[in-house]
């Protein structure tokens, strides 16, 4: 977390709170005609406008005649830093060529590992830059930033420095993870256990005492890593201190999500091929269901994720772009939001939930990030619309008047 500098207090008066704070129990946690108090960087007190003296205030005053605010967006799963484009084989992809031959050809998560392992840390966060701002111009204060692009010591560790420096550069706060198991490198062809062996022995411990990383993911499928891999990298990541994340469920079910949640994991992401029985192992372990709506779109995917299901097991459901250069390379939480209500059919009030309240959640930060409420960091958002399910209804229209980040207000460009 970036650090928190004592600045002048602020009050922002007339404010129609969306809070999403579950213990309000109007839709969004709703609050008409209140007021904030912001102090070092976190909201202070959530007030009702009578009580509050603004001639009696020592500290800046903002008057929001009725707008929205929100906290700030969430976008709790991404792999922003990479290098290269895959642009060229989506137009192949297109065209009819199967994904098989395009892999063949060099092409797939391959040809971002050589780009990306072919740039060093500092051309490497001025080429995620623009994907970084793009989400911030849309309200984003906290993103998640994977590894995965490297799949050596060295190349992993540069992707997560990348995304250190565009922390301390920017007002936002971003968690790293480490999936260093994400796709077997070259190197390592047919020797997946052995490629384990290094994520383990090396690379995970190497990270982890470097404090480069806070969670490790690993992508559980045919095409990835098999669950007794993936059971070995979580046992290293416990011993390392680390949380669990994972991608599963995602092209196929091996019961990938029950496995996060038996390591009392934070989040099951992707999960369109997700049962019963994860569903209620997810329920057990308080573990969040993360919902990537991007790649189901890009990929023409048909099997939807149990959305129902998970709504009745009271399992918190986030929605995140899946930020990446080949299954979703749309920088636009809104847009994800969007996707969650047209394709996955949630309410507007859960797709912002799912960029808030419960994507704080799964970044572990569920006591701190994600509501309008007393105690929890000043990161919020101004808007300028007449109501919240605006924010997942358009995509590409600039409604967003004032993003606030620990307290202190930034200019969108
Ligand atoms: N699941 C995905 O959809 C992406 N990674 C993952 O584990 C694919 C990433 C890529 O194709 O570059
Ligand atoms: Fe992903």
């Amino acid at each position: 977390m970036p650090p928190i500098h004592p600045h002048r207090p602020s009050l922002w008066l007339n404010a129609r709170l969306a809070t999403m704070d579950p213990a309000r129990a109007a839709p969004y946690g709703s609050l008409e005609g209140h007021a904030l108090l912001l102090r070092d960087g976190h909201i202070a007190a959530v007030l009702p406008q009578a009580e509050v003296d603004p001639a009696a205030f020592d500290g800046e005053v903002f008057d929001l005649q009725g707008r929205w605010v929100t906290p700030g967006l969430i976008d709790c799963h991404t792999h922003l830093v990479y290098g290269g484009s895959r642009a060229a084989e989506w137009e192949k992809r297109l065209a009819g060529v199967p994904y098989q031959q395009i892999a063949a050809e060099g092409g797939g998560i391959v040809s971002t590992v050589r780009a990306t392992r072919w740039l060093d840390e500092e051309e490497l966060a001025l080429k995620s830059l623009p994907r970084l701002k793009a989400l911030m111009a849309e309200g984003v204060t906290t993103v998640e930033i994977k590894s995965g692009y490297g799949l050596t010591q060295a190349d992993e560790l540069k992707q997560l420095a990348a995304a250190r420096r565009l922390q301390d550069s920017l007002p936002v706060e971003v968690a790293a993870t480490l999936l260093a198991a994400h796709a077997v490198p070259p190197e390592y062809a047919g020797d997946a256990d052995g490629y384990i062996d290094l994520v383990i022995e090396s690379i995970l411990p190497v990270a982890a005492r470097a404090g480069l990383a806070e969670a490790v993911d690993v992508f559980c499928e045919s095409v990835g890593f098999t669950p007794a891999q993936t059971r070995r990298v979580f046992e290293a990541a416990r011993g390392h201190g680390l949380q669990v994340k994972g991608h599963v469920e995602q092209l196929s079910n091996l019961h990938g999500a029950a496995l996060v949640a038996e390591f009392g994991g934070l989040s099951a992401d992707h999960i369109e091929y997700l049962d019963e029985e994860g569903i209620a192992a997810l329920q057990r372990a308080g573990t969040v269901a993360v919902l990537l709506p991007g790649a189901f779109y890009f990929l023409r995917e048909t099997q939807k994720p149990p959305v129902d299901q998970l709504r009745a097991a009271g399992v918190p459901m986030a929605v995140s772009t899946d930020l990446n250069p080949g299954t979703s390379p749309f920088a636009s939480i809104r847009l994800a939001m969007n996707q969650a209500c047209v394709l996955f059919g949630l309410t507007p009030e859960e797709a912002l939930a799912g960029v808030t309240r419960h994507a704080a959640q799964a970044l572990g930060r569920g006591a701190t990030h994600g509501r309008l409420a007393a105690g929890y960091v000043a990161d919020l958002l101004v808007w300028d619309i007449e109501h919240p399910a605006e924010i997942a209804y358009s995509v590409g229209v600039p409604v967003l008047k004032q993003r606030v980040f620990r307290g202190t207000v930034q200019h969108i460009d």
